[in-house]
């Protein structure tokens, strides 16, 4: 498939992890079966895209080996394709974003907007598959060393447009990039809220927008306990906020929402569907 799938209000794009370690639900999906399983299930609930990732991105996290990488996650999206899914593929790794598009990826989330590996840009280019392109600074161990703005929203929109004309000048069809503010990556909730809050801004680079708040640090503090200990919301306790989240990057025209869990996600984005039509 060439081009950029569209379904008609923001897409709703369901997370499977097969990581023994990510914040949000590592371990959980980290055999084969039960990645597939649960693939199959947020299939089932609607999500209009899973996203397959087997390197967890959590900030100090140490990167897994190719191998290690190519065999979490080939069987699983093999599988949901044949299941019907649109499959993305969360890899930084030009070999696993192949073998993934060779077993029916449709598109590659690349978190490094291509900085990763400097062979990604042409393979996407050659292949046709979409490609979102994330704000990153650097790889997990490290990234949040690099959390230094002045302004993050002016900042995060030249790093944006500096990556789109970069991964271009390869080769890669401008209308099949996809960006993506990359909340938590060399971030912190100072500045994941000011890019959440300026979409509009990111939105005048001219591309649909891929929107990961999902059960992300940011949503624990400001659900923190106020008990004294300010405790923060643990991950899975934070999915409320995040449909919240979802209801908003929709009504502020994100091209899709990446998440965990999601119903109640897809609900909010069905309500910001009808809100914006009524307007
Ligand atoms: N965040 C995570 C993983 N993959 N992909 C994109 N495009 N944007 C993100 O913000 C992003 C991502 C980390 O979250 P997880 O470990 O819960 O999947």
């Amino acid at each position: 498939m060439r081009g950029l799938p569209e379904f008609g209000r923001c897409a709703v794009m369901g997370v499977v992890n097969v990581t023994p370690d990510s914040f949000s639900d590592g371990g959980r999906w980290f055999d084969s079966k039960a990645a597939i399983e649960r693939g199959i299930a947020l299939l089932g609930q609607g999500a209009d895209l899973i996203d397959v990732g087997g390197e967890s991105t959590r900030p100090g996290a140490d990167r897994v080996d190719v191998d290690e990488e190519l065999r979490r996650v080939v069987p699983v999206v093999r599988e949901l394709a044949v299941a019907g899914a649109v499959v993305s593929v969360d890899t930084t790794r030009v070999e696993v974003a192949s073998a993934a598009v060779a077993a029916g990826a449709r598109l590659v989330n690349d978190v490094s907007g291509g900085l990763a590996d400097p062979a990604m840009a042409a393979f996407v280019a050659d292949s046709g598959v979409p490609v979102v392109v994330m704000h990153w600074r650097g790889h997990a161990r490290s990234m949040q060393d690099h959390a230094v703005y002045t302004d993050v929203v002016a900042e995060v929109r030249g790093e944006l447009a500096e990556r789109m004309d970069k991964v271009v000048s390869a080769g890669v069809d401008p209308e099949a990039i996809v960006l993506d503010p990359g909340l938590g990556f060399a971030k912190t909730a100072e500045h994941n809220w000011p890019l959440l809050a300026h979409l509009d801004v990111l939105h005048e680079l001219g591309r649909p927008l891929l929107v990961a708040a999902s059960r992300k640090t940011f949503l624990g503090r400001l659900l923190a306990a106020e008990d004294g200990t300010g405790a923060l919301r643990p991950p899975r306790g934070r999915d409320d906020a995040t449909a919240a989240i979802s209801a908003l990057a929709a009504a502020a025209g994100a091209w899709a929402v990446r998440v965990h869990e999601v119903p109640a996600s897809l609900d909010a984005v069905k309500v910001a569907a009808a809100w914006q039509e009524a307007r």
